[in-house]
């Protein structure tokens, strides 16, 4: 662990492998569990720095593939780092673009050197290496930087899977050789598609490299729900215990409840974000549609018992409003109020473990998935 970082475990679930930590970085602390809100292009979309405060977020995210084709790691550079560019004075994780430029763009050739892609925004072809991923995000300087991984899709050959979580291992080496800032932690990421012996057989070569933190990768990618319990829980055991672990693109109420009673610490998810630009609301646990014309003249506040300036301040039937007026204020208000309750979920979470309450008060989230629940 670099010197200006440290993990603390401040209490562990008697029923379950759960515990609440903190992860100092150079920027502040992050209290885990906890989710992390995503700004892939330096902001979270319709969300100012201060409503995020007030929101609860520690720690944001960004992303290496976006910025690096626009507006550039340069210039990112030359205003001091994304903290001062973005007025972020908190933690910032960055993901290495790995899982982006496998998703978004028309890749031209994959080899163990790297990948090369073509730019959706000009066509433009693009080389990411290992090398060149960690380069960028030295320039950016984000607190916690992600190693550059390759995710196989789902479904995928066991063949394939291998090669992918091979080529990730060798490019993890890669990455920790290229990596040159002491103010910058470096995670790596565990593949291995829905194999359990693939994933437990990389935790372990993983845990030998004594890294700063640990990501479990390649989830959420189409398979069915359940499997990510699996995968979970198969791997974090052989993780370091004193260590944060973080489990990528995961954020409904229930898939995190069942990664921290696994022991993850920490996750990201578009969900509150993407459903707060479509008028979509998260509420106790469901998704409302603002939309909806139970809305319209309804006077209350969307959740009494949320802190969030949203709920604080405006009724139903004022975001019904604004959603059908196409009023950008309603999906900036909107997603104030999703952050907040996830955030919330998980600090409520945090709570619970401290009191070594956990398993009795979120039993039902532990339950698999019912039909028509969410
Ligand atoms: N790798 C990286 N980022 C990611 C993922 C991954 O596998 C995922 C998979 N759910 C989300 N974000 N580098
Ligand atoms: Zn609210």
């Amino acid at each position: 662990m670099p010197a200006k970082f440290s993990f603390q475990c401040q209490a562990q679930c008697s029923h379950t492998q759960a515990r609440a930590g903190t992860f100092h970085t150079p920027h502040g602390p992050v209290h885990t569990p906890r989710f992390m809100p995503v700004g892939t292009l330096a902001n979270v979309k319709t969300v100012t720095p201060a409503q995020l405060q007030a929101a609860g977020a520690e720690m944001v995210l960004a992303n290496t593939y976006h910025l690096h084709l626009q507006p550039g790691e340069d210039l990112i550079a030359e205003a001091g780092g994304l903290h001062s560019f973005m007025a972020w004075p908190g933690p910032i994780l960055t993901d290495s673009g790995g899982f982006q430029v496998f998703s978004l763009s028309k890749i031209r050739t994959i080899s163990e050197d790297g990948v090369v892609f073509r730019s959706p925004r000009d066509g433009r072809l693009i080389e990411m290496s290992p090398e060149h991923s960690i380069h960028i995000q030295n320039q950016l300087g984000a607190d916690v930087i992600m190693a550059f991984d390759e995710c196989p899709p789902y479904p995928a050959d066991r063949e394939a899977v291998i090669a992918a979580t091979d080529r990730t291992y060798s490019w993890l080496k890669r990455c920790i050789q290229a990596h040159q800032r002491s103010d910058q932690a470096l995670f790596g990421i565990v593949q291995g598609g829905v194999h359990l012996d693939l994933r437990q057989a990389a935790a372990e070569q993983l845990a030998q490299l004594d890294l700063p933190g640990y990501a479990i990768g390649g989830v959420s990618v189409g398979e069915p729900p359940e499997l990510i319990k699996k995968i979970v829980k198969a791997t974090t055991p052989l993780l370091p215990p004193d260590r944060p672990r973080y489990l990528m693109g995961v954020g409904t109420y229930r898939e995190m409840a069942q990664a921290i009673a696994s022991g993850i610490d920490l996750f990201d998810c578009v969900i509150p974000t993407r459903l707060g630009r479509h008028g979509a609301a998260l509420v106790r646990g469901e998704r409302w549609n603002l939309k909806n014309a139970r809305f319209r003249r309804d006077l209350t506040p969307m959740d009494a018992d949320c802190p969030c300036y949203t709920c604080q301040n405006f009724s139903r039937a004022y975001l019904c409003h604004l959603i059908h007026a196409q009023e950008l204020l309603g999906y900036t208000l909107i997603s104030i109020h999703n952050i907040t309750e996830l955030i919330r979920f998980t600090q409520q979470i945090r709570q619970a473990i401290l009191q070594d309450r956990f398993a009795e008060q979120f039993q039902a989230w532990l339950q698999p998935l019912e039909k028509g629940q969410s």
